[in-house]
C-alpha cells in the first residue's frame, strides 16, 4: 500500500469544496489515514516548494499557500500516488480535463485547489513535513475486501 500527501489549498477551503473533494477520494476506494486543518508557515511553504524556488510563480505560490488554512491529508491505497495525481488533473485549472478535480472545480492556473505528491520519494518527504509521528493512523476497513480483489493472496 502506498500513502500520498494531499493538500486542499486555501481556495478549496475558502470555497467550501473540502467535502466534495474528500468524497471523491473516499468514493474511489482510497483510505484517509491522516487529516488536519492547519495554517502553513512561511518556512514550511518554502521547504515544501523548495524545488520551485527561483521560478517566476514562486513568491506568489508561497503567499497563496500561507494566506489561509489548508486541509492536509494522508491518502492510502494501491498506487495512490499516481491515482491521486490523475484525479487532480493537469496543473492549470484552465487546461485540466473535465472529470478531474482541477478540471471540474477551477479555472485558475495558480489557485488550483489541490496538491498531491508526484513520486514515492516526494510522498515520503512531504508526509514527514506535514505529519508528526503518530498523526498518520493505520486503521483497518472491513470494506477493504470489496475494494480490492484479494483472491490471489494479494490485493489487486
Ligand atoms: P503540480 O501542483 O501540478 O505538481 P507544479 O508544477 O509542481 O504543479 O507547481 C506547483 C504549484 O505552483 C502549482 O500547483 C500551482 O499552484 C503553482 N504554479 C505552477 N506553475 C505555475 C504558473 O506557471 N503560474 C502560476 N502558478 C503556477
Ligand atoms: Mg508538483
Amino acid at each position: 500500500m502506498e500513502t500520498t500527501l494531499i493538500i486542499l489549498k486555501p481556495d478549496a477551503v475558502q470555497r467550501g469544496l473540502m467535502g466534495k473533494i474528500i468524497t471523491r477520494f473516499e468514493e474511489k476506494g482510497l483510505q484517509i489515514v491522516g487529516a488536519k486543518l492547519m495554517r502553513i508557515s512561511q518556512d514550511l511553504a518554502a521547504t515544501h516548494y523548495k524545488d520551485h524556488q527561483g521560478k517566476p510563480f514562486y513568491n506568489g505560490l508561497v503567499r497563496f499557500m500561507t494566506s489561509s488554512p489548508v486541509l492536509v491529508m494522508a491518502v492510502r491505497g494501491l498506487g495512490s500516488i499516481a491515482i491521486c495525481r490523475k484525479m487532480m488533473g493537469a496543473t492549470f485549472g484552465s487546461k485540466a480535463e473535465p472529470g478531474s478535480i482541477r478540471g471540474d472545480f477551477g479555472v485558475s492556473n495558480s489557485f488550483n485547489l489541490i496538491h498531491g505528491s508526484d513520486s514515492p520519494e516526494a510522498a515520503a518527504r512531504e508526509l514527514s513535513l506535514f505529519f508528526a509521528p503518530g498523526e498518520v493512523i493505520d486503521w483497518s476497513r472491513p470494506v477493504e475486501t470489496w475494494v480490492y480483489d484479494s483472491s490471489s493472496g494479494k490485493p489487486e
